[in-house]
């Protein structure tokens, strides 16, 4: 069996400067890049929020996010402090107008990819916490996959301390 980690949505409109930014988002770098140097995984996927400009969770549409990670903008591009050698997929993820699209599961076909691997277990680092590597780690649990969220690589919107223990009573483990 394999293992894979998924740094969710390390980009530039998360990270300070950016349009929605995580505080502290760009201080994950270092332990991101650790990791995925480390040579524990089979596999090492980066996803990015990859919205429509019309997305439907942005403040012009009703929803309630300021504008952010529009497809093919600077701000959408995966942080430069990413050691992008290392990963070897990109999953784009809420293109879907209609759907907030937090989880990297959804509409993605990220589960396909894992399991044609043979990955049964996850590590899951990124932002923001409480919103993207929450849903997506739960949506991992969900479908069967061993999970674990490293405390050093991930930051939230409204601090991560919630969704870390909302994780472990999920089943994920926290280290
Ligand atoms: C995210 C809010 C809106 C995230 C994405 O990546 O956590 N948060 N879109
Ligand atoms: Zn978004």
């Amino acid at each position: 069996m394999a293992r894979a980690l998924v740094i969710v949505d390390f980009q530039n409109d998360f990270c300070p400067g950016g349009a929605l930014p995580v505080p502290e988002g760009d201080r994950i770098a270092e332990h991101v890049n650790a990791l995925a140097g480390s040579g524990a995984h089979d596999l090492v996927i980066a996803t990015r929020d990859w919205h429509p400009p019309d997305h439907g969770s942005f403040r012009e549409q009703g929803g309630i996010w300021p504008q952010h990670c529009v497809q093919g903008t600077p701000g959408a591009e995966l942080h430069p402090a990413l050691d992008r050698s290392k990963v070897h997929a990109v999953v784009d993820k809420g293109q879907d107008p209609q759907a907030d699209g937090y989880s990297a599961f959804e509409g993605t076909g990220l589960a396909e990819m894992l399991r044609e691997r043979g990955v049964d277990e996850l590590e899951v680092v990124g932002l923001a916490t409480d919103y993207c590597v929450k849903n997506t780690a739960l949506d991992a649990l969900r479908l069967g996959f061993r999970v674990k969220v490293h405390r050093a690589g991930v930051r939230g919107l409204e601090g991560s301390e919630r969704a870390l223990e909302e994780l472990e009573r999920a089943g994920a483990t926290v280290s």
